[in-house]
């Protein structure tokens, strides 16, 4: 462990010095990756710089070569028995989880980003949406070496049926879907939607917005008058 970052020494750790608006407590994410820099422009961009700036959510990144031996500080490796493509090695990454999860008082959930992974689902992340912390670990390569996932016993999570270069732009997705659900993040003209449409709390009729003609469509009349409840018929009617 003599090349751990000391742990006070979060010099990743995305937060701003803007006053709480809440006392609600903070969802933590801490997010393991070979290539934290990707998350930069997710960070500091709308609802989730919005979201960190008011304290509903921590985001903290990690560069899991920082825990890697030697003067090469070798991540990766050729797999036994050969093959096409490199394998994340055990030493760093499990090192590397150990030393962040023991960061806080609670370990939080552990979770590798994976293609082999249970699909995510809007079940899966309100769910998530309920804890304290939550530890994303993204793979590159080939893949994890398979005793960091014996050693870990992190579950494991996919987006979808295809295959990404690496965990980070699915941690995002989780970050993402997971942090919109947290109390107080959506701000009043997103929450005001009538979130009684469909499961994901999603709008599921169409939208529209000015100019009220376009290449010559029009508008539906009804959207257009005040009639609050021949409009809510109207979406009801045209959910899809
Ligand atoms: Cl979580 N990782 C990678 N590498 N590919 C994926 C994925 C995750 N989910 C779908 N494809």
């Amino acid at each position: 462990m003599s090349s751990a970052p000391d742990a006070n020494a979060d010099a990743n750790s995305v937060e701003t010095a803007s006053s709480s608006s809440s006392s609600l407590p903070a969802l933590r994410f801490d997010l393991l990756s070979l290539f934290p820099a990707l998350f930069d422009g997710f960070l500091s961009e709308s609802i989730l710089k919005r979201a960190i700036e008011k304290k509903r959510v921590e985001v903290h990144r990690w560069d899991m070569r920082e825990w890697a031996e030697g003067k090469h500080k070798q991540v990766d490796d050729r797999p036994f028995g050969g093959g096409a493509g490199m394998v994340l090695m055990a030493p760093p990454v499990v090192a590397a989880v150990e030393a962040v999860q023991a960061q806080a008082e609670c370990p939080g959930r552990l979770i590798a980003l994976t293609p082999q992974g249970r699909r995510l689902d809007q079940a899966w992340v309100r769910e998530l949406a309920g804890e304290a912390r939550i530890v994303l670990l993204c793979g590159r390569y080939e893949g994890f070496d398979e005793r960091i996932l014996e050693t870990l016993e992190p579950e494991q999570l996919s987006i979808g049926d295809y295959v990404l270069s690496g965990g980070e732009v699915a941690a995002m997705v989780v970050v993402d879907a997971v942090m919109r659900l947290l109390p107080g993040v959506l701000g009043d003209a997103e929450s005001a939607i009538d979130e009684s449409f469909g499961p994901d709390g999603g709008l599921e009729y169409p939208h529209y917005t000015r100019p009220r003609e376009f290449r010559g469509r029009g508008v539906p009349e009804i959207l257009l008058g005040g009639d609050h409840a021949a409009i809510a018929r109207w979406r009801r009617e045209h959910r899809r």
